[in-house]
């Protein structure tokens, strides 16, 4: 979402990607001789279907592709990666990799914003093998492979004219998302994600492929629903569909002098619309010397009720592109990639309501650290607000996923996302994530919202957050799960949030 609305607008990808994007530094790269040894043996223990890739002076296309991230900042130099073709390969890799204790990385989309999250210097391995996507008309659901990104799923689901509940911006991993929770354009009429999850096929740390459903793991199912890679590597989840119109909607670029207006606007939607297959994303952004704001519409019907979006679209704008289209074309029409290549980081606020106040901060959060960050490589500084309904979480019975913590309460995410330049800026662009959340946390609390240790969103949370803000109290449990599933701990050897 984010960024790339913005950039794309204000300043093209080229003069970003001159200014900023440092190319895979392969000439640097000094793959450690221990991990290349464990590449060998996996290249010759797997099967034809899967590939091992090496870094290589000329410049090998697929392991570049293999190890490459949205965020720069989210790729090592990894020994080599694997391209595993088959679940049962995948268990070979992961026998190896445990038995060899070698660190390792699982990648799906890379779209982590996180650090290590999905690379490592080990053995990187990326799923883009699994890519298959098969509609189940019968039990209306569809399998959908770990390798894909959301825009994949979408153009194959569009000829049956059904959808699931996905990604928003194009780009975005099935599997990262999906492990995660994850914030759909349908969260407010289906919720999350995991809401809409009947199976998973699973790869155990053990090397053993498994279904896991409701009713063969139930614990397991519950605890992949949040827990990330901690219980093995997923090659396949079976979605929920639901059938899928053409829907309304798009993005307006809005220049600094109508902020007051879009904060109005976005209030008032808050506040008064209670159309679930309505929703607004508008991401307040700083580029190039000044604020702005990159506004996504959407509704989920080729033509949205009169009155709902009028505020918005009353506003003075520097471009608009907002038509009835296809839920794909939507979903492109918002551009990652502006940014991409860059170094980023996100991190995340949970709020009960978007109210003047936070509205008001969030603009002052944006000049503030977009003034003072543009002179440490800052080059797009951005804070999405996320104006889902109250009853974003209702759609699920309490307790059924590890992700949230509790359904008492709807909470709402605001992301935070700073893309810059230099790497010496890392540890100041993190401590300005945290302090920028830590104040729109505080004026929040100062107005009375109770959100002081609300759970935080995984998927959009700086890396250091404790695991309690991001699973609250199944921690425990989790824990315990890990312990069961994955007794030598193979799943440790590689980075992210660990249990
Ligand atoms: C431009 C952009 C837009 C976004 N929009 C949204 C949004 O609308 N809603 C939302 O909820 N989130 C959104 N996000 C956040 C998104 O959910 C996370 O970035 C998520 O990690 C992306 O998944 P991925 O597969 O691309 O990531 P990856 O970097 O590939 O993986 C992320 C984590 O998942 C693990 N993992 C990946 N594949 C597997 C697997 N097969 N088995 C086990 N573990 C695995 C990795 O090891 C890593 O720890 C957005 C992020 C970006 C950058
Ligand atoms: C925004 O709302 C406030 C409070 O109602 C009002 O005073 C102000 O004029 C509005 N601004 C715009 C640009 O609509
Ligand atoms: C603006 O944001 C900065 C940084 O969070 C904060 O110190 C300052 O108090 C804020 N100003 C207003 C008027 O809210
Ligand atoms: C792998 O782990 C699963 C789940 O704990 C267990 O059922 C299975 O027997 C294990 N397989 C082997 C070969 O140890
Ligand atoms: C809200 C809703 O319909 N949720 C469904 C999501 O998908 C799962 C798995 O098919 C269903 O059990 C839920 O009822």
């Amino acid at each position: 979402m984010r960024q790339s609305l913005a950039t794309a607008t204000f300043l093209s990808s080229a003069a970003l990607a001159a200014a900023y994007a440092p190319p895979p530094g392969l000439e640097s790269l000094q793959p450690r001789s221990e991990f290349t040894a464990v590449c060998k043996q996996i290249s010759s223990a797997v099967s034809s279907a899967s590939e091992v890739h090496f870094p290589v002076l000329d410049l090998n296309a697929a392991y570049v592709k293999d190890i490459g991230h949205w965020a720069s900042s989210s790729t090592q130099q990894a020994a080599c990666s694997v391209e595993p073709g088959t679940a049962e390969d995948v268990g070979t890799i992961l026998q190896i990799l445990g038995k060899t204790n070698t660190p390792f990385a699982v990648k799906g989309g890379g779209h982590a914003s996180n650090p290590g999250f999905s690379s490592t210097e080990g053995v990187h391995i990326a799923m883009y093998k699994f890519s298959d996507v098969t509609y189940n008309a019968g039990s209306n659901t569809a399998d959908v492979g770990a390798g894909l990104v959301w825009d994949d799923v979408y153009a194959a689901l569009e000829p049956y004219a059904v959808n699931v509940v996905g990604g928003r911006v194009t780009g975005v991993g099935v599997a990262g998302f999906t492990l995660g929770g994850g914030y759909s354009w349908k969260t407010n009429q289906y919720g999350l994600t995991v809401d809409n999850l009947s199976g998973y096929e699973l790869v155990l740390p053990n090397g053993t492929v498994t279904t896991v459903t409701e009713s063969s793991y139930p614990d397991l199912f519950w605890g992949l629903k949040g827990g990330y890679n901690n219980f093995g590597i997923v090659t396949k989840f079976t979605l929920k569909t639901y059938p899928q119109t053409e829907v309304w909607g798009g993005l307006i670029t809005i220049t600094a002098d109508q902020l007051e207006a879009v904060n109005n606007a976005t209030v008032k939607f808050a506040q008064t619309v209670t159309d679930p297959k309505a929703a607004v994303l508008p991401t307040y952004n700083f580029l190039l010397g000044g604020p702005g704001v990159s506004l996504l519409l959407f509704y989920d019907y080729p033509t949205p009720p009169a009155g709902i979006f009028d505020d918005f679209l009353a506003i003075p704008h520097l471009s608009k592109d907002v038509s009835t289209r296809t839920f794909s074309d939507l979903v492109q029409a918002a551009p990652s990639d502006a940014t991409a290549g860059t170094r980023g980081i996100f991190h995340t606020v949970s709020l009960l309501e978007y109210t003047p106040n936070i509205m008001a901060a969030v603009v002052n959060e944006t000049k503030f650290w977009g003034q003072r960050l543009s002179l440490a490589s800052g080059s797009f500084i951005s804070y999405d607000v996320e104006p889902f309904l109250p009853t974003l979480l209702s759609h699920a019975p309490e307790g059924s996923s590890a992700y949230p913590p509790s359904r008492a309460r709807g909470l709402l995410p605001l992301n935070i996302y700073y893309a810059y330049g230099a790497e010496a800026a890392d540890n100041d662009m993190y401590e300005a994530a945290r302090q920028s959340a830590a104040h729109l946390t505080q004026v929040a609390v100062s107005e009375g919202q109770d959100v002081a240790d609300a759970a935080l969103y995984g998927n959009y949370a700086i890396f250091d957050t404790p695991l309690e803000r991001v699973v609250g109290s199944n921690l425990d449990s989790l824990k315990g799960l890990k312990a069961q599933y994955d007794p030598g701990n193979v799943m440790g050897l590689a980075g992210g949030w660990k249990f």
